[in-house]
C-alpha cells in the first residue's frame, strides 16, 4: 500500500540529531538557526510548519567516549542530549519537536522499520570487511583510506581520506542492506530535479559516487563490538547500524509507524545537514526509504562549515566557539545575524569575534538602526498624518532624486525571494543591506531635518516623501529580517507601527505597508536596539 500524500499547505524542516559526546560548538548552532530560519521564512508565507532536533545517541562512537569517561552511559547521554536541547531554547528556536534516540518509541520504531526491510526482501546477512571509523561511524573501502602521520601522535596510521579520521580494519559477519539495487533510482532521482540536493556542488558530488558504482551496506555490528544500540529484531547477536537506527529519527518524530493513518509532517520539505553528512542522508537515506515504501525528502540543504582563523575548529587546537558565550556576549540576534550572513551554504564561513562586531555596528546598528531612528519622528519633532498620507504624497510628486531608491525599493522583494528560496539568506540580506545604504544615502541628501522647519507647503510635502522612503525601507528590510532576528525586526515593526496581522511575506511590497491609515506616533527606543558593545 501506498502512503497518502501529506496536505501540501505542511512543511517540515529537519536538524541533523547532534552526537553526545561532546558540548554544542558554534558550527551546530549555525545549523540550528539556519534551519530555524528556513521554518520561520515558511511560516511567513502561511505554511503549517514543523521542525524536528534531537540527539543522536547510540553507536560506538558514544558507547566508548562514555566508557572513558567511566560513565553510566545512558546518564552520559541525557547530560550531553540536555545541552543541545538547551541550545535549542538559548537560539531562539521556534518550538522543535526534540527526540532522542534511546527514547524507546523510536527504538520500537527503529525496530519495525528494520522489519520492513526484511519483509520487503532488502536485507542479507553477509561476510563484511573493511576499514571503519569510530569517529564517522562508517565504513570506507580501500580507495577511500590512505596511510600517513598522524601529526597530533606522530604515529602512522590509516585515515580515512574524506573526514581525516583514523580507521581500523574490521572483518565480520554482518547484516547488509542492498543498497546497490538502488542505484539508478537514487541517479534518476537526483537528475530528475534541480533541487533534491543542494547545492549544486554538493549534487555533483553524490552523483559522482553514484555513477561511481555502489556497494550494498553493512547494516548491524557484532553485539560483541556495540552493545549500545538497538538489537536486531530476533537476532540479539547483532545491534542495528547507528545511522540506520540515527536517519530514522526523521520519521520517529512525525509518528512512524503510521499503520492506516497517514503521517502529518512527513516527507521532510528541508533537510538541513553539514557537507560532512551528505552521503548518509543523499544516498543511504533515500535508498532505506524507497526500499521501505516511504516517500522522499524534496531537498537536501548540505551548509559548508565554519573554520576559526581559517582552519578547521578543533577541541586540541583550542579554536572552538562556545554558543552560549557568545550569545550571552553579543546578543543573540546579532550572532544569528552573523551566522547567516557570513556562514556559506557552499562556501565555508570563517568565524571571528571582531566580524561579528563589524556586522553588529556597521550593519544592524549603522543601517537599519540608525535609519529607523533617522526618520523617526521624535527626532524629527514632526507629526505625521496617517501614513496613507505618505503614500498620496508619493502619487504627486515624482523627483529625480527619487529614483535610484524607488527602483531598488521595488525590486528587492523579489530578488530577495528568489535567494531566500533556496535557503541563501545570507545573500538575499545582502541585498536588503544594499537598499538600506542607498535609503541612508538618501536620506542625508534630503535632508528631512531642514525640510522640517520650513513653512512652504512644497516643502511639508517633499518632507512626507522623503519619509515615506525611508519608512518604507526600513519596514521591506525588518520584514525580511524576521526569520534571522526576530525579536529585533519585530522591535523595529513595533517601533514603526506596522500592525501585526502585516508581518507576513505579502506584506514585503514597496507601497504596500501604508494603505491602511497608520497611527501618528513612532514609538521610542529605536536607539537603544543595538547597544555598542565592547
Ligand atoms: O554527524 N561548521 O552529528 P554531529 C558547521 N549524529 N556545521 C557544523 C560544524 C562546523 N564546523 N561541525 C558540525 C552527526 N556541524 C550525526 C548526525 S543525522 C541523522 C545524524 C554541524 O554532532 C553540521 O550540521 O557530528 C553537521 O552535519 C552536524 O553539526 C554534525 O553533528
Amino acid at each position: 500500500p501506498t502512503l497518502r500524500e501529506k496536505d501540501t499547505n505542511k512543511y517540515f524542516v529537519t536538524q541533523p540529531i547532534f552526537y553526545v559526546n561532546s558540548v554544542p560548538h558554534i558550527g551546530h548552532f549555525y545549523t540550528v538557526v539556519l534551519a530555524d530560519v528556513i521554518k520561520r521564512y515558511a511560516g511567513m508565507q502561511g505554511k503549517s510548519t514543523k521542525m524536528s532536533a534531537g540527539t543522536d545517541e547510540h553507536g560506538l562512537k558514544i558507547q566508548q567516549a562514555a566508557e572513558r569517561a567511566n560513565r553510566d552511559t545512558l546518564s552520559f547521554c541525557t547530560q550531553y542530549s540536555n545541552r543541545f536541547r538547551d541550545l535549542q531554547a538559548a537560539a531562539n528556536v521556534d518550538n522543535a519537536d526534540f527526540i532522542r534516540t534511546t527514547d524507546p518509541h523510536h527504538r520500537q520504531a527503529v525496530a519495525h522499520f528494520w522489519n520492513v526491510l526484511v519483509d520487503r526482501g532488502f536485507i542479507y546477512k553477509g561476510e563484511h570487511s573493511g576499514w571503519y571509523s569510530v569517529s564517522d561511524e562508517a565504513f570506507y573501502t580501500e580507495l577511500q583510506v590512505e596511510e600517513r602521520v598522524d601529526p597530533s601522535t606522530d604515529k602512522r596510521g590509516m585515515f580515512a581520506i574524506e573526514s581525516g579520521q583514523p580507521v581500523e580494519w574490521v572483518s565480520e559477519v554482518n547484516y547488509k542492506f542492498k543498497l546497490s539495487e538502488f542505484r539508478n533510482r537514487l541517479i534518476e532521482w537526483i537528475e530528475g530535479s534541480q533541487d533534491v540536493i543542494y547545492p549544486e556542488i554538493r549534487r555533483n558530488e553524490v552523483l559522482a559516487w553514484l555513477r561511481a558504482g555502489v556497494d550494498d551496506l553493512s547494516v548491524s555490528r557484532p553485539r560483541s563490538r556495540l552493545k549500545w544500540g538497538v538489537p536486531v529484531p530476533g537476532d540479539d547477536e547483532h545491534t542495528i547500524y547507528v545511522w540506520v537506527d540515527a536517519l530514522v529519527n526523521y520519521a520517529t518524530v512525525d509518528g512512524y509507524p503510521w499503520g492506516d493513518n497517514k503521517p502529518s509532517f512527513f516527507p521532510p520539505d528541508v533537510q538541513v545537514v553539514g557537507k560532512d553528512i551528505v552521503r548518509f542522508h543523499a544516498v543511504y537515506w533515500p535508498a532505506l526509504l524507497m526500499a521501505a515504501g516511504l516517500p522522499l525528502p524534496k531537498r537536501i540543504l548540505a551548509h559548508a562549515h565554519w573554520t576559526m582563523g581559517s582552519q578547521k575548529m578543533s577541541k586540541s587546537k583550542g579554536n572552538v566557539a562556545d554558543p552560549f558565550e557568545a550569545i550571552e556576549r553579543y546578543g543573540l540576534d546579532t550572532l544569528r545575524y552573523f551566522m547567516i550572513r557570513n556562514g556559506g551554504i557552499a562556501d565555508d564561513g570563517d568565524y571571528s569575534a571582531d566580524e561579528v562586531l563589524v556586522r553588529h555596528r556597521k550593519d544592524l546598528a549603522g543601517q537599519l538602526a540608525n535609519l529607523a531612528a533617522r526618520c523617526s519622528s521624535e527626532r524629527l519633532g514632526v507629526k505625521l498624518d496617517g501614513f496613507a498620507a505618505l503614500g498620496q504624497a508619493l502619487q504627486r510628486d515624482v523627483d529625480s532624486r527619487d529614483i535610484t531608491l524607488h527602483a531598488l525599493l521595488t525590486e528587492l522583494p523579489d530578488k530577495a525571494k528568489s535567494l531566500f528560496d533556496k535557503s541563501e539568506f545570507g545573500r538575499g540580506l545582502g541585498l536588503a543591506f544594499d537598499v538600506l545604504a542607498e535609503a541612508n544615502r538618501h536620506i542625508t541628501e534630503n535632508e528631512p531635518w531642514t525640510l522640517v522647519k520650513s513653512s512652504d507647503p512644497q516643502q511639508q510635502a517633499r518632507l512626507q516623501v522623503v519619509l515615506f522612503y525611508s519608512l518604507e525601507a526600513v519596514r521591506l528590510a525588518s520584514i525580511m529580517l524576521l526569520p534571522t532576528i526576530p525579536e529585533k525586526a519585530n522591535r523595529l515593526l513595533d517601533h514603526i507601527a506596522v500592525d501585526t496581522s502585516e508581518r507576513q511575506w505579502v506584506n514585503a511590497r514597496f507601497g504596500a505597508g501604508w494603505q491602511t491609515p497608520g497611527p501618528k506616533q513612532l514609538l521610542p527606543g529605536v536607539a537603544t536596539l543595538f547597544p555598542k558593545l565592547a
